[in-house]
């Protein structure tokens, strides 16, 4: 087989870089080890950046996003039991958009059906073959049968657990990592909103975050131990904790319940040979930031741009600036995911006077028009071209 590009993973990044691509009149062939539906079920992510939301209506996968998709103009920061309103459309002129990620993914795998280009789901042992040669292969196993596929150039967005970034040689790839001491605990309830915009709390018993997937379903975070056993929190003790840190939350069926770990990752540079890493294969954001698909959706922007001006004879010029030119983003978003986990999460090994520290950084911060517009503009999304 033969192909222009070879995706592996079909998450936000594999299958948004294969939409775009088929917009410019480019062969792929995406590649993904789990099923249809179990792509399609996996809670993750829930809000979109000004910028996401442009990006995936210009390439014509919008529709039901503005349908259904619910638009934020504000959020709130909580903590010594008030709550305080960042203004973020006042501030910036933007807003945020809460949409599910797996309902992001479930219109992106639509789409590729509908161009009937190859979407290989439950693919088995795939590898990674001669990047550092103008052909580079995939390889995999599919229903017992072997396939190699011939690229020019093979796309690594199979996430933090892929074969990609591992296909870098050591001495080439540089690793910067931090992680915390804490998890956070997520469930998801048919339960009405608390608020009709989200809550970020910060409390003497740990961080809390009140968010939403609809008008009837509630999305609630706890801070939480690292390796926190859920047969350790019943319902009753995850409602108390909730009511405790968000000042009163609506209980209802909570219908999925989850623990995700929380590191700050990035993995230098992106890319190697004929291999391009995006998304969660080359970095990882602790989600209180709201930036991980987000991230994910900036990489392949530049990256589609990058490989369409290559194919179209325009030269490898943004191709070879393709790292670089990610990681000036990628930074300035890490640096502020991990601002706003520090502020709102209690270390353990904190003392009493970083705690006060935490409380005057957000009492500044709610007080300062100047320290809010820094929040709202990076909370909105940065300008791609910044
Ligand atoms: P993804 O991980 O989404 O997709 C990679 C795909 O590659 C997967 O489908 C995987 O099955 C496939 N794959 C892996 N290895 C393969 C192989 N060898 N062969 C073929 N396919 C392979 N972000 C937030 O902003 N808010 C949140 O609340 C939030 N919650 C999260 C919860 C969890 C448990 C996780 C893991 C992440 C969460 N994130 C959250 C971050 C999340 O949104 C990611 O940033 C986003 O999924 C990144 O998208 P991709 O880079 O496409 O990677
Ligand atoms: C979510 O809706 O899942 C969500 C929202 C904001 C965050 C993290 C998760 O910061």
């Amino acid at each position: 087989m033969r192909t222009q590009v070879g995706i592996i993973g079909a998450g936000p990044a594999g299958l948004l870089l294969a939409h775009l691509l088929h917009l410019a009149g480019i062969d792929s062939v995406v590649i993904e080890v789990k099923s249809r539906g179990y792509i399609e079920g996996r809670i993750r992510a829930g809000l979109l950046e000004q910028g996401s939301v442009d990006t995936l209506t210009e390439a014509g996968l919008g529709a039901r996003l503005h349908r259904e998709g619910l638009g934020h103009d504000g959020l709130e920061l909580r903590f010594d039991n008030a709550s305080h309103r960042i203004d973020l459309h006042g501030l910036t002129g933007k807003r945020v958009t809460i949409y599910g990620q797996q309902e992001a993914v479930k219109d992106m795998v639509a789409a590729r059906l509908e161009t009937a280009r190859p979407l290989h789901f439950e693919v088995e042992d795939a590898a990674i073959h001669d990047i550092e040669m103008d052909r580079p292969r995939l390889t995999w196993t599919k229903d017992g049968t072997r396939h190699e596929l011939h690229c020019d150039v093979i796309a690594g967005c199979d996430g933090f657990h892929g074969i990609s970034r591992a296909a870098i040689p050591a001495e080439v790839l540089r690793v910067y990592e931090r992680v915390y001491p804490f998890a956070w605990l997520g469930i998801l309830a048919e339960a009405k909103p608390i608020s009709h915009e989200l809550i970020y709390a910060r409390h003497a018993e740990g961080f809390a975050l009140a968010t939403m997937r609809s008008n009837s379903v509630s999305r609630l975070y706890l801070q939480c131990a690292p390796e926190e056993d859920l047969g350790q929190w019943p319902d009753t003790r995850i409602w108390e904790a909730l009511h405790a840190r968000l000042g009163g939350v609506n209980e209802g069926p909570i219908i999925q319940r989850g623990v995700t770990g929380m590191r700050s990752f990035v993995a230098e540079p992106m890319r190697h040979g004929r291999l391009f890493l995006a998304g969660d294969a080359a970095h990882i954001v602790p989600p209180t930031g709201a930036k991980g698909m987000n991230l994910a959706i900036a990489d392949v922007r530049v990256l589609a741009r990058a490989l369409t001006a290559f194919f179209r004879g325009e030269g490898p010029g943004l191709m070879d600036r393709y790292s670089e030119t990610c990681l000036k983003r990628i930074w300035k978003v890490q640096r502020f995911s991990w601002w706003m986990t520090a502020m709102l999460h209690r270390f353990s090994d904190s003392d009493p006077f970083e705690h006060r520290v935490q409380v005057a950084e957000l009492d500044y911060l709610v007080h300062s028009q100047a320290a809010r517009t820094a929040l709202a503009e990076q909370y909105v999304g940065l300008p791609y071209d910044q």
